[in-house]
């Protein structure tokens, strides 16, 4: 999994479920974060909150699972989370990155 300026790219698009390991590099140029979420929906039509630049995270078709904020520019970390089947969706959530293309799609089964 690879974090940078505007991209997320997942190493694979659909996994086991169960107990998954995410492997986060931010590849920069800035600070990036990397939310996990349950939806329904697809990666690029999640709803946008207020301030129209970021997803509304308390939208209730939206179950956030896990998130890894602020991860500095050439930081690598691990997240480990485990995951019942279903569709998932990761994005940035910082101001205007969701909008930039950060997202990306995750089928669990
Ligand atoms: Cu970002």
């Amino acid at each position: 999994m690879a974090v940078k300026d505007f991209h997320i790219g997942p190493g694979k698009t659909h996994v086991l479920a169960g107990q998954v390991a995410f492997r986060v590099h931010n590849g920069g140029p800035s600070t990036h974060e990397f939310v996990v979420a349950r939806t329904d929906l697809g990666d690029a039509d999640l709803p946008l909150g207020p301030d129209g630049l970021s997803v509304d995270e308390d939208s209730p078709q939206i179950h956030v699972v896990t998130e890894d904020s602020e991860l500095d520019i050439g930081e690598s970390r691990v997240l480990v989370v485990s995951l019942p089947p279903g569709h998932y969706v990761f994005y940035c959530n910082l101001e205007g990155h969701y909008l930039g293309g950060m997202h990306a799609s995750l089928v669990v089964s």
